[in-house]
């Protein structure tokens, strides 16, 4: 979706913030791209969330590390696939990036979202990316029909069968139509055996950086 124009201008905004000697979570999708370009230069480390953004950083020359030699991660950019104006809340996983991507934007002292102007909505409704342990697909599907979801596993493009994630997962795209409750539903999700990690992020974003026309809006949470 959204113009690569808005995607460009918003991941470079979000990479101004970045401070020399920062550790630096780099996020996956072609929003967080342009911030993981905009570093080239920078003095930073980055702990990539995925293939694409370690492939990213390495093109980009942005030197990479992880978790366990770090004190902390200053700063985390990454795009979202949906964002709640008023609460921040978001829906992310489109590229199948969402269990570790979680794991380096809520760790990060601040976690900034990038995203064009279709991302935007009052009431998150997208389907929910469910990240899941292969075996335990069938269980996992009956109690997302439980909480209400209509389950869908992701099948993939240039392979027979379904997207394998990094992690060695499976995918369920879960549609639960408007969603009233982000909070309530992601602690339901993640109660859920064999769900590895949903893709609701909710209290996660500090700020999301929307490229607009004209520019880029800046909402603060
Ligand atoms: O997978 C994710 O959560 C990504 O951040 C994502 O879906 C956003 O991708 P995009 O910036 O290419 O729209």
């Amino acid at each position: 979706g959204g113009s690569e124009g808005a995607k460009r201008r918003a991941g470079q905004r979000a990479a101004r913030e970045v401070e020399s000697g920062w550790v630096v979570g780099l996020g996956t999708g072609s929003t967080a791209a342009h911030a993981i370009r905009a570093l080239e230069d920078a003095d930073v480390r980055g702990i990539p969330t995925s293939y694409q953004s370690r492939g990213l950083a390495i093109e980009a020359g942005v030197p990479l590390t992880s978790l366990d030699e770090v004190e902390g991660v200053d700063l985390s950019i990454d795009g979202a696939d949906q964002f709640a104006r008023g609460s921040g809340a978001l829906i992310k996983g489109g590229g199948g990036a969402h269990a570790r991507e979680k794991i380096i934007d809520g760790a990060a002292d601040r976690f900034l979202v990038v995203a064009d102007p279709t991302k935007a909505t009052d009431v998150l409704d997208r389907p929910v990316p469910v990240e899941c342990l292969p075996d335990a697909r069938p269980v996992v599907e009956n109690r997302l029909r439980e909480c209400g979801g209509e389950p869908d596993l992701r099948e993939a493009a240039g392979k027979d069968g379904p997207v394998i994630t990094d992690n060695g997962n499976l995918l369920i795209d879960c549609a639960f139509g408007a969603i009233e409750d982000p909070g309530g539903l992601a602690t339901r999700l993640s109660a859920i055996p064999g769900v590895v990690e949903h893709g609701l992020f909710v209290d996660l974003a500090d700020t999301v950086y929307v490229g607009i026309e004209e520019g880029v809006e800046r909402i603060d949470y």
